[in-house]
C-alpha cells in the first residue's frame, strides 16, 4: 500500500480540506497495483477492460451501471456480508445517496487492472426493503416477493429450525457486500459504511468469508476447486470451450432474453440469492473413507474413496471433470481452463448423451444435476436454460486436528452461496427444487444430488455412484450440506440506486 499512501498524500494536497475529509470518510479507492480478486489458473480469466468494452458495446450493455459482483463469479479473496434493517427511511435514503452510492463498485471498475480498486462494495435489497423504501409496484418475481423463508420447505429444507435466526423473518431489508484482498482494507471500509449509516439501520446479521489459504485458494471446504463453470454472458465475456453461452437477460433484468414484464427502473439489476450453506467436512470425509469404490481394478483404498467423492461431485478436487478422467484425478487437466470444462456428457460430435451410461459420470453428480448439458440435448436453449452466475465464497475456519480425528464438525464452516439470475424461479429455485432435490431427474432412479440435494431432512438415496453397478442405491447417512437459510435480494443498477431507491 506504499503507492496508495504516496498518492493519498498528493491528492490531499491538491484538493480542498472538505473534499479530502469526504475521501477519507468514504475510503475512496486509492491507486494500487494489484487486483483485489483471486485468480487461480484453472478458473476462467475475467475479460480485459478492452475486451469487455467491445463485447458490451456490441450487446448494448452498460457495464459502468451494473454492480460489480454480478458477473465476476467466485473470485473474491475476503468478503463481508452486512445484513441490515432500515430504521429511519428518510435518513437512510439521504445517506444512501450521499455516502454509499459513491462507494458502489461497477463492473467496469472491477475489471480495471490499470487502476485497480482496493475494496468492492455492492448493495442489494429484499422485497421488504423495497417496500420500506416505498418503491412502487413489484418486480414481478414471485419468489422474491415472498422472500426465502416462505420457500424453505419447497427448497427441501426441513423447515427453518436450522436457520440463522435473522433469516427466520422477513425483517432483513438489504445486504451490503464488501470484498477485498486484505482484511485491513475490508474492515476499514466496513467501518466507513457503519459510520455513514449510523442511526439509519440496525445490523441484523453479518458474515465474514474468505478464500481458503495457500494452495487451497479457490477450493471450497470439501476440497474441490470451485468457480470453474459459470456461464459466459453475452456482452461481458467470450466463452471458453464448454462454457454455456447465454443472453444477458438470463442474468440481468430487462436485457435481451428476459421475457418477464419489468418496471423500467429494474433494468440491469439482478436477483441475488444468498444462502448460508454449512458443510459437514469431517463427516463427508468419513463417509468417503468408509465407502471406497472397490469395483475399479487397481485402485488403492484411498483412490477408491477419492473416486467416490469425485463421482458425487462430477469433478476431482483439482477441477478435472470425471467425465474426461473417469478413474483417477488428472491435475494438468484440472488446471487448464481451455480443457477443464470442455465436455458435454455425450460422445464427441453427438448432441444427446446416452441415457443408460453412467460409467464416466453418474446422472446424480452435483455438476450434472445442476447443468445437464447434452443430457437434455444441445444447444442449451430455452427448455435447457437454467443458468445462474455463482458468486459465493467459503466461510469458517479450516478443519482442526480434533475435528478430523473425531469425524465431527465442532465449528461451523461452509459456503456463503451467492447466485445471480434474472428470474429466481428459473434460476436457483429451479435448480434446487426440480433438479437437485428431484430423485427422478434426470431419469427414474437417478437419486438426489448427493452434495446439495435435500429431502426435507429425510434420507436421500443416490444411484450410479459405483461405475460398474449403476442400479445400486447408496443411502447417504446425512445431509453433508445443511441449509442455514438466507434471503432473496435485488441488486439494482447504479443509476436505479441514484434515481429510484434514494429518491
Ligand atoms: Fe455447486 N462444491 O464445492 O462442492 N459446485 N456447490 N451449487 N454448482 C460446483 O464447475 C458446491 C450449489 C452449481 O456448469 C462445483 O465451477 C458446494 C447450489 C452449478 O457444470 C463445485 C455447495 C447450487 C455448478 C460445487 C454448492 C449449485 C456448480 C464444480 C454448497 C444451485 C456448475 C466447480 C455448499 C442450486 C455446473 C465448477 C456446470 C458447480 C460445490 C451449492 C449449482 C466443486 C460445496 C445450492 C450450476
Amino acid at each position: 500500500m506504499k503507492v496508495a499512501t504516496a498518492l493519498a498524500g498528493l491528492i490531499l494536497s491538491a484538493v480542498g480540506a472538505a473534499r479530502a475529509a469526504e475521501i477519507r470518510s468514504h475510503q475512496v479507492d486509492w491507486k494500487r497495483d494489484s487486483s483485489l480478486l483471486i485468480d487461480p489458473a484453472a478458473m476462467p480469466k475475467l475479460p480485459t477492460p478492452d475486451a469487455a468494452k467491445a463485447a458490451s458495446n456490441a450487446a448494448g450493455l452498460n457495464l459502468s451501471d451494473i454492480q460489480g459482483d454480478i458477473l465476476i463469479g467466485m473470485k473474491k479473496n475476503t468478503e463481508f456480508f452486512l445484513f441490515f434493517t432500515i430504521t429511519d427511511v428518510a435518513k437512510f435514503k439521504q445517506k444512501l445517496k450521499s455516502s454509499v452510492l459513491p462507494m458502489v463498485t461497477s463492473t467496469t471498475q472491477v475489471l480495471n487492472t490499470a487502476n485497480p480498486i482496493s475494496t468492492m462494495l455492492n448493495i442489494a435489497f429484499s422485497q421488504t426493503g423495497l417496500s420500506a423504501l416505498k418503491v412502487a409496484g413489484g418486480l414481478n418475481d414471485p419468489d422474491f416477493s415472498a422472500g426465502q423463508l416462505a420457500n424453505a420447505v419447497a427448497l427441501g429444507d426441513p423447515g427453518s429450525d436450522n436457520w440463522v435466526s435473522a433469516f427466520k423473518s422477513t425483517s432483513i431489508h438489504g445486504v451490503i457486500l464488501l470484498a477485498s484482498d486484505t482484511t485491513d482494507n475490508l474492515q476499514s471500509t466496513v467501518a466507513s459504511v457503519r459510520r455513514a449509516l449510523a442511526g439509519t439501520i440496525n445490523e441484523a446479521y453479518s458474515l465474514n468469508a474468505a478464500a481458503r489459504p495457500g494452495s487451497m485458494q479457490g477450493h471450497e471446504h470439501f476440497g474441490y476447486l470451485d468457480g470453474i463453470s459459470n456461464p459466459a454472458v453475452q456482452g461481458f465475456q467470450s466463452p471458453l470451450p464448454g462454457q454455456a453461452v447465454i443472453p444477458p437477460g438470463e442474468i440481468l433484468v430487462g436485457e435481451t432474453g428476459d421475457d418477464v414484464q419489468r418496471p423500467a427502473w429494474a433494468k440491469d439489476g439482478s436477483f441475488l440469492v444468498f444462502r448460508q450453506l454449512k458443510q459437514l467436512v469431517p463427516e463427508f470425509n468419513k463417509f468417503l473413507s468408509d465407502n471406497p469404490i472397490t469395483t475399479v481394478p487397481g485402485l488403492t483404498k484411498q483412490q477408491g474413496s477419492d473416486l467416490l467423492g469425485a463421482r458425487m461431485m462430477g469433478r476431482w478436487k483439482s477441477g478435472a471433470p470425471v467425465f474426461l478422467a473417469p478413474t483417477q484425478d488428472n491435475p494438468q487437466l484440472g488446471a487448464d481452463p481451455h480443457r477443464n470444462n470442455d465436455f458435454t456428457y455425450a460422445a464427441p460430435g453427438q448432441t444427446v448423451s446416452d441415457s443408460t451410461d453412467q460409467s464416466k459420470c453418474p446422472f446424480a453428480a452435483h455438476i450434472r444435476k445442476t447443468r445437464p448439458r447434452a443430457d437434455l440435448g444441445l444447444p442449451e436453449s430455452k427448455s435447457n436454460s437454467h443458468h445462474i452466475v455463482r458468486g459465493g465464497i467459503p466461510y469458517g475456519p479450516e478443519v482442526s486436528q480434533a475435528e478430523a480425528s473425531s469425524h465431527t464438525t465442532k465449528t461451523e464452516r461452509g459456503l456463503a452461496f451467492v447466485a445471480y439470475q434474472a428470474n429466481i424461479g428459473n434460476g436457483f429455485s429451479f435448480l434446487q427444487r426440480f433438479w437437485a432435490d428431484n430423485s427422478a431427474f434426470l431419469h427414474q432412479n437417478t437419486g438426489f444430488d448427493p452434495i446439495v440435494g435435500e429431502n426435507g431432512g429425510s434420507p436421500r438415496a443416490v444411484f450410479g455412484l459405483d461405475p460398474k453397478n449403476s442400479t445400486k442405491a447408496t443411502t447417504l447417512p446425512m445431509d453433508f450440506v445443511v441449509s442455514r437459510g438466507g434471503e432473496y435480494f435485488f441488486s439494482p443498477s447504479i443509476s436505479a440506486i441514484r434515481n429510484t431507491l434514494s429518491a
